[in-house]
């Protein structure tokens, strides 16, 4: 685990307390933790870290209410008036740190920079569905880019094949409308297939909507071959 020297945390300690009382106390740049004179992943990922060790180091307890865990992490960012969703902390939220994610997704890292946003040590769907609910609410838009196969990701905008929690879109005005979903299993959030467009499940194939609103709106074709199946969860 990552560690700032003591003599750093302790002066960061009671600049952290003196900005809780006195709201401007860490002047211009309430994010710089390490007063280094910059707001980077320097001052995040140790935070990062000790909320995914499990630790309760209360040097990162944030907020003040005895623990410290991922809302320690949202109040930092809240204070220093940045989004989570921003990787690269660049003050927006855009395909940079999309491409950043995507690039180590299933991977290991306790860094926000890398993308563990939700400080769990890991890089995977959790995180990128964090940034696509921030990004873009959470949708993925077919736009039959490459064939008609669902589990193509070039299928889709962005690039990502659709998983759990996904909220998916098949328009009107896309190439290879007739979307075939084979030999998955797949879980999202809710699907819309517009008018002049479809979606056929082939026989091998399962699909779950497991959402709380409009888990399946179908104004064009929509087959389920015999023996595909169609589950769906409202909760
Ligand atoms: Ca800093
Ligand atoms: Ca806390
Ligand atoms: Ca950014
Ligand atoms: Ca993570």
């Amino acid at each position: 685990m990552i560690r700032l020297p003591r003599r750093i945390r302790v002066i960061g300690l009671v600049l952290l307390l003196l900005f809780f009382h006195q709201s401007n106390a860490f002047g211009q740049i309430p994010c710089d933790i390490n007063l280094d004179g910059t707001c980077n992943c320097q001052d995040i990922d140790p935070l990062n870290a000790e909320i995914a060790s499990g630790e309760m180091n209360l040097f990162f307890d944030l907020d003040g209410n005895g623990e410290v865990n991922f809302d320690d992490k949202v109040f930092y960012f809240d204070v220093s008036g940045l989004d989570l969703a921003d990787l690269d902390l660049d003050g927006q939220v855009n395909f940079n740190d999309l491409n950043i994610l995507l690039q180590n997704l299933n991977s290991t890292s306790t860094s926000h920079c890398s993308g563990d946003i939700n400080a769990d040590s890991q890089i995977n769907e959790s995180d990128l569905l964090f940034f696509l609910n921030s990004f873009n609410g959470g949708i993925l838009t077919w736009s039959g880019a490459k064939n008609n196969s669902w589990q193509e990701a070039n299928n889709w905008d962005p690039a990502i094949i659709p998983f759990n929690g996904i909220k998916v879109v098949i328009p009107n005005n896309s190439s290879n409308s007739s979307v075939i979903l084979a030999g998955n299993i797949v879980t999202i959030s809710s699907l819309l297939i517009e008018s002049l467009s479809g979606l056929t499940i082939k026989n091998d194939s399962k699909l779950i909507l497991d959402g709380s609103v409009d888990l399946l709106i179908v104004l064009g074709q929509f087959v389920l071959e015999p023996g595909a199946e169609l589950d769906v969860v409202s909760e």
